[in-house]
C-alpha cells in the first residue's frame, strides 16, 4: 500500500483551497468594481471604514511607529487578516460546506457594511462583492471537494492512479484559478488607470478664488426649526439625476470644450484657460423636472463658474441661432434657449459647488448651472461640447422622450416640517418649509390649515432671487388631534402658484403641497 498523504498535507490543501476562493472573490469583485462607483471596490472601502474606526489613540500610535509607511502597514494587516480567515474558511470547508459558506456571507455583510459607508456610495455597489462572493464559493466548492477526495477518500480505496489525478486537477484548478485571478487584477489595474488620474487630479485641484465673491448668507436665511433641510445643500446630500451608468471620471488635462456652430468664432477652452477667466461665485437652486408635489429633487448650493454669457460673447452667435445644445462626455444632450445663456442672469460654466470642485457624480470637472430652468434642459453635467443653434434643427435628449422642448421652473412650495403623518407637541408648534421661484424670487407663502383660508408665513431672508426662501409658521394653541396643511407661494411678479394638479410630465408637476399630522 502507498503511503497516503499526511493530514497536515490535507488540512493545507483545505486551507489553501480557502485561499485561492479568497484570491478570485476579491479579484472578480475589483475587476467589477471597475464599472461602479468608487466604493465598490471591496478592499478599498474595507480599508477606508477601518481608518475610520481606528480609535485616535491607535492611530497615533501607528503613524509614531511607522510615519508615513502608516497605510502600508495598515495593507498588509489587512492581507494578514484576509489570508487567515480564507485558510481558516477553507479548514472549515472540509467539516461543513455550509458551515464555510455561511462564515463567508457574515463576513460578507461586514465588507458590504463598509462599502455602504463610504460617501456616495448606493446599494447597487454591492455587486461586485456578491458575485465576487458568489465566484469564490464556487471555487471553495469545487477546490475543496477535489482537496478531500486526493488526501482523504483514497485511503479508504487504495485507488493510487485515481488519486494522482485528482491531484493534478487540484493543482490544475487552483492554478488556473491563480492566473485568471491575477489577469482580473492587472486588468482592473489598467482599466482604472484613467479613473485613479482623475481622482488625484480632483483631489490636488486648487480653485482659484472667485473674482466676485458671493455675500455671505444672513444668518435668517436658515429657519431654525428641527428638520428644516439646510439652506445650502451639502454635496453629499445633493440630490443626483442622470443618465449615466458609470459616472464618467474626466482627467481635467484631457478636458476641453469647444463652441460652435451658428458662431463667428469658434471657441476651444482647455480647463487651465477656463480657470484664468474671471470667475464668479453664485448661489442657485437646481430642480428636476421630475420632482413631484412635495419632493426632494431640488437642492441648492454656492456654484464658482464662468459666466456663459461671457463665453458666448467670445464667439459671437449668428442671427437666426435661438438654442444652444449642450453636451456631455457621454453623450447626454440638453437645449438651452440662447437668451437665456446671454441675458443678465447668471448662467455659469461651473467648476466649483460649495468651495469644492465639483463632486465626480455632480459634473467634475465643468457643469452647466442656469437660472429659472429645470436641470434637463440646462444643467449639463461633464459638458464637453456647445453648439450654436436653432430649436428648429437640433432636438435633446429628453424631448425626444416626451418631454417638452422648454423647461423653465414652476413656482413651487414644500412643507418640510412636520413630516407627513408625524405626531407633534402643540406647545410651541412651529411649521416649516421651502419655496422657489428662480429668476423672479419669492414674495410670500401662504398656509391653509385644515382647508382654512390662506394665512401668511414669515419668510426667511432672501439671498437671491435664484434660491429657494425657507419659511415657517407658528401655530399657537393647535387643537389636539388630526390636522392638515397646505402651501402656495407666490413670487414677486405676484404670480400665485397654481393648485392645478399635474404630474412631472412633459414640463414638471404643479398642485398645492398638504401634509397631515397628528397634535398630542
Ligand atoms: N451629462 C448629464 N447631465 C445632466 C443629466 C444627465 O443625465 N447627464 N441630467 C440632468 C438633469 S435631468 C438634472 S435634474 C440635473 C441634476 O443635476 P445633479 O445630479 O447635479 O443634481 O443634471 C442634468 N444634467
Ligand atoms: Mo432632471
Amino acid at each position: 500500500m502507498r503511503k497516503s498523504e499526511s493530514p497536515q498535507q490535507y488540512w493545507v490543501a483545505a486551507g489553501f483551497a480557502g485561499l485561492v476562493a479568497a484570491a478570485s472573490l476579491f479579484s472578480v469583485a475589483q475587476l467589477l468594481s471597475v464599472f461602479f462607483a468608487v466604493p465598490a471596490a471591496p478592499l478599498n472601502s474595507m480599508g477606508s471604514a477601518f481608518i475610520d474606526l481606528t480609535p485616535v489613540w491607535l492611530k497615533d500610535f501607528v503613524i509614531s511607529i511607522f510615519g508615513t509607511n502608516d497605510k502600508l502597514v495598515l495593507k498588509l494587516s489587512m492581507a494578514l487578516v484576509v489570508v487567515i480567515a480564507a485558510f481558516l474558511i477553507g479548514m472549515l470547508a472540509q467539516r461543513s460546506f455550509t458551515a464555510a459558506a455561511g462564515s463567508v456571507a457574515v463576513l460578507g455583510i461586514g465588507v458590504a457594511a463598509a462599502i455602504l459607508s463610504r460617501t456616495g456610495a448606493s446599494a447597487g455597489d454591492l455587486t461586485p462583492l456578491v458575485i465576487g462572493i458568489i465566484t469564490g464559493l464556487l471555487v471553495l466548492k469545487w477546490l475543496s471537494t477535489v482537496a478531500r477526495s486526493v488526501f482523504a477518500t483514497h485511503e479508504s480505496t487504495f485507488d493510487t492512479a485515481r488519486t494522482t489525478t485528482t491531484r493534478r486537477q487540484f493543482v490544475l484548478f487552483s492554478s488556473l484559478t491563480i492566473v485568471g485571478s491575477l489577469l482580473a487584477t492587472g486588468l482592473s489595474r489598467y482599466l482604472s488607470a484613467a479613473r485613479d488620474l482623475s481622482i488625484a487630479a480632483r483631489e490636488s485641484l486648487r480653485l482659484p478664488a472667485p473674482k466676485l465673491k458671493a455675500s455671505p448668507i444672513p444668518r435668517n436665511a436658515q429657519i431654525e426649526i428641527a428638520g428644516m433641510p439646510q439652506f445650502l445643500t451639502p454635496n453629499t446630500d445633493f440630490y443626483r439625476i442622470d443618465t449615466a451608468l458609470t459616472v464618467p471620471q474626466i482627467d481635467p488635462a484631457r478636458w476641453s470644450l469647444k463652441v460652435h456652430g451658428m458662431v463667428e468664432h469658434e471657441v476651444t477652452l482647455s480647463f487651465a484657460q477656463l480657470l484664468e477667466q474671471e470667475l464668479v461665485e453664485s448661489y442657485l437652486t437646481l430642480t428636476c423636472v421630475s420632482n413631484p408635489v412635495g419632493g426632494d429633487l431640488v437642492g441648492n448650493a454656492k456654484w464658482l463658474g464662468y459666466p456663459l454669457r461671457l463665453l458666448l460673447e467670445q464667439a459671437v452667435p449668428l442671427p437666426g441661432a435661438d438654442m444652444v445644445l449642450s453636451t456631455s462626455s457621454d453623450g447626454f444632450t440638453a437645449s438651452t434657449p440662447l437668451e437665456v445663456l446671454t441675458d443678465h442672469r447668471m448662467a455659469l460654466l461651473a467648476v466649483g459647488m460649495n468651495g469644492q470642485p465639483l463632486p465626480f457624480e455632480h459634473g467634475f470637472p465643468v457643469r452647466m448651472v442656469v437660472p429659472g430652468l429645470y436641470g434637463y434642459v440646462s444643467a449639463t453635467k461633464w459638458v464637453v461640447d456647445l453648439e450654436v443653434t436653432r430649436f428648429a434643427d437640433k432636438v435633446a435628449y429628453w424631448s425626444t422622450r416626451g418631454w417638452s422642448e422648454h423647461g423653465p421652473i414652476k413656482l413651487a412650495s414644500r412643507v418640510d416640517v412636520p413630516r407627513n403623518n408625524a405626531t407633534v407637541a402643540a406647545n410651541n408648534l412651529a411649521l416649516g418649509g421651502t419655496a422657489w421661484a428662480q429668476t423672479r424670487g419669492i414674495a410670500a407663502v401662504e398656509l391653509s390649515l385644515d382647508d382654512g383660508p390662506w394665512v401668511k408665513t414669515e419668510l426667511g431672508d432672501e439671498v437671491s432671487v435664484d434660491t429657494w426662501r425657507q419659511w415657517r409658521y407658528l401655530w399657537e394653541s393647535a387643537p389636539a388631534g388630526q390636522h392638515s396643511v397646505k402651501v402656495r407661494a407666490i413670487d414677486t411678479h405676484g404670480e400665485i402658484q397654481s393648485g392645478d394638479i399635474a404630474s412631472p410630465a412633459p414640463n414638471g408637476a404643479s398642485g398645492w403641497h398638504q401634509i397631515h399630522f397628528t397634535v398630542r
